[in-house]
């Protein structure tokens, strides 16, 4: 058998080990419990606007992104509140990002997009339309209020 030529070789050994890198990260991406908006089957009940109180940290709103705002328009909870945000619009496609949580997701018609945020701290995150949708798109904004809560 003729000898293997030396840069194949390099070639091979460095194949092998980028192969092995790229199953690591995606084993190592899976078992992170990183916290992904998913797709959830759409449901009109999705469509009406509403904050729940699932209990007393727990929330979750059902956010709907139509021209040119979100409602509600305003989410009070208190702090440490864990809120689970399922978003869909109304209309065209809208967007739905909170900067300060990271949360980036998009409103579609007849699409529900879900995440799970937690507010450790109190203060007003700004929840914006990132998806261009129209003349009244630069005022399209809501607040999540997360205040201490008065009982403690
Ligand atoms: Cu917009």
């Amino acid at each position: 058998m003729p000898e293997m030529d030396p840069s194949e070789k390099k070639v091979l050994v460095t194949t092998g080990i980028v192969l092995m890198l790229f199953i690591f990260s995606v084993l190592y991406a899976r078992n992170r419990n990183n916290d992904l908006p998913e797709c959830i089957p759409y449901n009109k009940t999705y469509t009406e606007p509403k904050i729940s109180k699932i209990d007393d940290s727990t929330y979750q709103v059902f956010a709907v992104a139509k021209m040119w705002q979100f409602e509600p328009s305003k989410i009070y909870i208190p702090v440490g509140s864990e809120v689970d945000f399922y978003v869909t619009s109304m209309d065209v496609v809208h967007g739905f990002n909170i900067p300060e949580k990271n949360v980036n997701l998009m409103a579609v018609y007849g699409n529900i997009n879900k995440t799970t945020v937690k507010f450790e701290k109190a203060g007003v995150y700004k929840i914006t339309c990132h998806e261009y949708c129209g003349i009244g798109h630069q005022s399209m904004q809501a607040e999540v209020i997360v205040n201490i809560p008065l009982n403690k």
